[in-house]
């Protein structure tokens, strides 16, 4: 599919959308309110400019990078295998080839998920989450071998099996280690379109949820006394209400966990939970795309909704990546500011918090990239997955204006190392790399195919007094993705 670009690049504010929870959640989050939630600037301040730096290119098809605790670069390929990137160099063995038992025909099945244990290099298990050839979901634990470059493929555990008949769309796919050394697993509603099983508000489904589960040091799993639904038949549900969450996070400094959720044919959204506080909560599919009322036949499952904090339309992209707040050293001035994407459009947004749990949104680039994923690596230094077989490093400048009129949140002031300069200095990267060229490539959703929008008639910037008001972008028809 080739993605018809969306728009140009418009360094302003493109979108702000903040929803007060009507669980009151944000209220009490303030009380755990720390200084890692304040990021030290806006990521739409003026001296601030963005970049992406190729790392590693010649990768098929992409769809995750991270870390195992040290400084190789793990990135998962969609047809089943894991590659490493060391010391510059893209290892030619691979970390784990398991091609031979993923199903990834259909564009959004594959090996889609990986995840180390907070403990990898005493324990040296990791899990994986794939389409097996049953098209069913799989999440399995392997262990290194004695090479700490190759896992053992012979060390497959299964740990859960999640059926998944008929379609091959909605296949989640995002597993992460939550602070509580719990493993959280992003599964989709099980594809169609519009929730056909009613999966989503079913708490005794495991489709159309985020499930929780304790496996360190566990055979297969046990389930969280603090799991909500334990009295259910699927006590694994830690929240319910999603679509087909693509990509979620953890903020390493403060627990809060983001998600983003892929939306039907009008809004994509991201959703938030402040830290310890995201057992239970439902993000409202298919009761309600992004912000919107939706309807079907399903039986709602009676749990208040919660709206995401951004959701946009499709003038601005077809199908959100979610990702994560940046928190590495090498650029202070970011740290606390969420980043996330659109695979279709290219465009990558930042959100920050106004006050605990409400956010302002910015987008920070319009890329050429086909977004599949985000990733860290160990230091907390964020990374772009271009589907089109590349890896990209989020790089930022900061020059403070003398004449800008910012106010900067509570954090450190502009460091001597900043250069005090109208023209925004390039900093050089630690790790020189070549200069990218992005091109468009076949992407992973050939099933989503976007509709051309008009161009988007959204402000330049919203005064303060609209951030509390959702600003509805305008919406097409468009097939579900
Ligand atoms: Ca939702």
């Amino acid at each position: 599919m080739q993605v018809s670009r969306l728009g140009h690049m418009r360094w302003v504010v493109a979108a702000v959308l903040v929803v007060l929870s009507i669980l009151g959640w944000a209220a009490s989050g303030a009380a755990q309110d720390e200084t890692p939630d304040a990021p030290d600037l806006p990521p739409n301040t003026p001296g601030i400019t963005y970049g992406f730096t190729l790392v590693v290119s010649g990768l098929n098809q992409p769809v995750f990078v991270t870390h195992a605790g040290d400084a190789r670069l793990f990135i998962v390929e969609r047809a089943g295998v894991i590659r490493i990137f060391q010391n510059g160099s893209l290892l030619s063995t691979p970390f784990l080839n398991i091609t031979s038992l993923v199903q990834s025909s259909g564009s959004e099945e594959g090996l889609l998920g990986l995840a180390f244990e907070p403990n990898y290099a005493q324990t040296g298990r990791f899990y994986v989450y794939y389409t097996n050839k049953n098209g069913d979901q799989t999440i399995a634990r392997y262990n290194v071998s004695s090479n700490p470059n190759v896992a053992d493929a012979n060390s497959a555990v299964l740990i859960l099996t999640i059926p998944h008949p008929g379609q091959s769309n909605h296949n989640g796919g995002w597993i992460g280690f939550g602070p509580d050394n719990n493993l959280y697993i992003g599964v989709g509603d099980g594809g169609g379109g519009g929730d056909p099983f009613c999966a989503a508000q079913n708490v005794n489904d495991l489709r159309g949820k985020l499930l929780r589960v304790n496996v360190i040091g566990q055979i297969t799993y046990t389930v969280p006394s603090s799991n909500i639904f334990t009295a259910t038949q699927r006590p694994e549900v830690f929240a319910i209400g999603l679509r087909n969450p693509w990509r979620a996070s953890f903020d390493r400094a403060t627990g809060d966990l983001y998600i983003g959720d892929v939306g039907q044919g009008a809004r994509e959204e991201v959703n938030y939970a402040p830290a310890g506080l995201g057992a239970g909560v439902n993000y409202g599919w298919s009761k309600f795309e992004g912000t919107l009322p939706y309807t079907n036949n399903c039986p709602a499952s009676g749990i208040p909704p919660r709206p995401p904090f951004a959701d946009y339309g499709r003038s601005l992209g077809i199908s959100v990546t979610g990702g994560y707040v940046y928190r590495g050293p090498s650029y202070p001035w970011l740290s606390g500011n969420y980043f996330y994407g659109d695979f279709g459009s290219g465009r990558v947004w930042s959100a920050w918090q106004t006050s605990p749990g409400v956010f302002s949104t910015a987008q920070i680039a319009d890329t050429a990239y086909a977004i599949s994923s985000f990733g860290e690596d160990v230091n907390g230094e964020l990374y772009l997955v271009h589907y089109g077989g590349a890896v990209y490093r989020l790089t930022s400048t900061y020059a403070a204006s003398p004449t800008a009129t910012f106010t900067a949140t509570p954090g450190p002031s502009p460091t001597p190392t900043r250069t005090p300069s109208t023209t925004p200095t390039p900093r050089a990267s630690p790790t020189p790399m070549p200069t990218a060229t992005p091109t468009r490539t076949p992407s992973p959703t050939p099933t989503c195919t976007p509709t051309p929008s008009p161009a988007p008639t959204l402000p330049g910037t919203l005064p303060p007094a609209a951030a509390f008001l959702p600003l509805i972008v305008q919406h097409s028809s468009a097939p579900s993705c």
